[in-house]
């Protein structure tokens, strides 16, 4: 779009606020905030402003909603030949090379308050590997292991992009093949005030922030990953976000039961910790799968009981999928990604009318994000499987207190320990944590089992030691 046309679309999507701005700016600046501008879907901005800016768009809940159904962790008698198979068709997808790996990694991750991108911070117990290192190591091993290099596939923002990208090469890709490594920017989408202006976070500069992890299946085509994808083979993506650092990066029967019941996109689930765990919710409503955030699961549903006490939604989600690559193109057909929007009401710093900056301390504006998981109604025979949380799940998302470093690494012990005790090592105990600290680099095990296929090098740990694993 030129100049003209991206100046008579603003006014007609109530932008002349922003047309003036334009009419105000230095060259240097104009041109700026115009290629900023043009990235944009304006005639989509202007209804989204009329429907989830000026006013909350109304989402009537499902009139039904129950509980939704999963595969178990370790099957009972009439699932143990079907689990089988699925580790055998996940063990061929990976020795053809049929199965990428996608990280969301845009997110701003400001909770945690460190500053730049959150696969950078230092989450291991002995070695503080990053968190990418972490998954680079996961993923080398199950390439290695499978005689086939996994393709990663990351989504960055601009927010974080140029950041993530000095990181990788800085670190030598963590031993990973850079041409096997796909890093693409998500889309961004400008802050709003209550009246629907787009807000400046500088006077060339809209208020730009990433346009939520569901945008991840549209920026999967629009960077040309889909089309590597089909290249390449890869017909299966093994979804994770980047701030979990126990998350299974590859999990042969997860993938092969996705892949055995035709399911386009399947999920890991876990037991929730309480009824308001910030985790969304597995529910069937009006019949169909579906994830409920959190925050709006009704509170009255949130709390309610079986007849044995135990939560009647206790499937938790922890954003870890598979989805087919046929799915994913299917979605972005026709150009339009039709999932929904959700609003958030948010501090934004920005520039106000008068030029004079402006750092809120209650909510001045209004943010619009797209969910991955609204893609589950949408797809075919879509399944959940029950993973563990102490084998899966510990994030790291606030500087203190719940699922934060000081968790996570204590998780990361937790399992390690348990790992080595399955091998048959003796792991001293004190007031029933492990009384040392241990690290297993992915490279010498991804799991329990792959341990105790090792010689390892002790059969006891001594107390207050520290045990690094390569
Ligand atoms: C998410 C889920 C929650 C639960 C939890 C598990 C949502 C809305 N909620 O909560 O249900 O599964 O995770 O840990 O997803 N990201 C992008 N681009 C964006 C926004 C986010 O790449 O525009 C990435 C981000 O880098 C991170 C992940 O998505 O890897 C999760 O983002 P979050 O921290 O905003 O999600 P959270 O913790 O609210």
């Amino acid at each position: 779009m030129n100049e003209a046309a991206i100046r008579s679309k603003l006014v007609q999507v109530g932008q002349d606020r922003l047309v003036r701005q334009l009419d105000s700016l230095d060259d240097a600046g104009r041109r700026r905030l115009l290629a900023q501008l043009a990235a944009l879907d304006l005639d989509l901005i202007g209804r989204l402003i009329e429907s989830h800016v000026k006013r909350k768009p109304h989402m009537d809940l499902p009139h039904d909603i129950r509980p939704a159904d999963s595969y178990p962790r370790t099957p009972d008698n009439t699932r143990r030949e079907l689990y089988q198979r699925a580790v055998e068709r996940g063990r061929r997808l990976l020795r053809e090379g049929k199965v990428g790996a996608f990280l969301v990694a845009g997110g701003q991750g400001s909770r945690l308050g460190y500053e730049g991108p959150k696969g950078e911070y230092p989450v291991t117990p002995i070695r503080r590997k990053p968190l990418f290192q972490v998954f680079a190591e996961q993923l080398r091993a199950f390439g290695r292991d499978y005689g086939r290099p996994i393709p990663w596939y990351i989504m960055t923002s601009d927010a974080n992009d140029a950041r993530t990208r000095a990181f990788f090469q800085k670190h030598g890709h963590f031993g990973y093949d850079p041409a096997d490594i796909f890093m693409f920017q998500q889309g961004m989408m400008p802050a709003f005030s209550f009246e629907g202006h787009m807000l400046l976070s500088e006077p060339d500069s809209l208020a730009l922030s990433p346009d939520g992890h569901g945008g991840s299946l549209r920026a999967l085509d629009r960077s040309g990953a889909l089309a590597d994808m089909r290249r390449r083979g890869v017909e299966h993506l093994s979804y994770f976000q980047v701030d979990n650092p126990l998350v299974h990066c590859i999990d042969e029967l997860f993938l092969g039961l996705h892949d055995l019941t035709g399911s386009e996109m399947s999920s890991k689930t876990i037991a929730k910790s309480g009824p308001l765990e910030k985790v969304g919710n597995f529910v069937v409503a009006d019949g169909k799968l579906q994830v409920i955030e959190y925050s709006d699961l009704p509170e009255t549903l949130a709390m309610q009981t079986n007849a044995d006490g135990s939560l009647r939604f206790n499937a938790g989600s922890i954003a870890i999928h598979a989805l087919r690559v046929s799915f994913i193109e299917r979605l972005n057909r026709g150009g339009q990604l039709q999932l929904p929007w959700h609003r958030a009401e948010k501090k934004v710093p920005c520039i106000d009318e008068s030029g004079n900056r402006v750092y809120p301390d209650k909510p001045n504006g209004v943010k619009l994000e797209q969910f991955v998981f609204d893609a589950i109604p949408l797809a075919q025979n879509p399944i959940v499987y029950t993973t563990d949380r102490a084998e899966e799940f510990s994030p790291v998302k606030n500087a203190e207190g719940v699922d934060s470093p000081a968790t996570c690494r204590r998780d990361q012990i937790r399992r390690h320990a348990r790992w080595l005790a399955e091998a048959g090592v003796t792991v001293p105990m004190k007031d029933g944590e492990p009384d040392a600290v241990i690290e297993i680099s992915p490279l010498y095990a991804t799991s329990a089992e792959q341990l105790r296929t090792r010689r390892l090098p002790m059969k006891t740990v001594a107390a207050g030691e520290s045990v690094y694993l390569e």
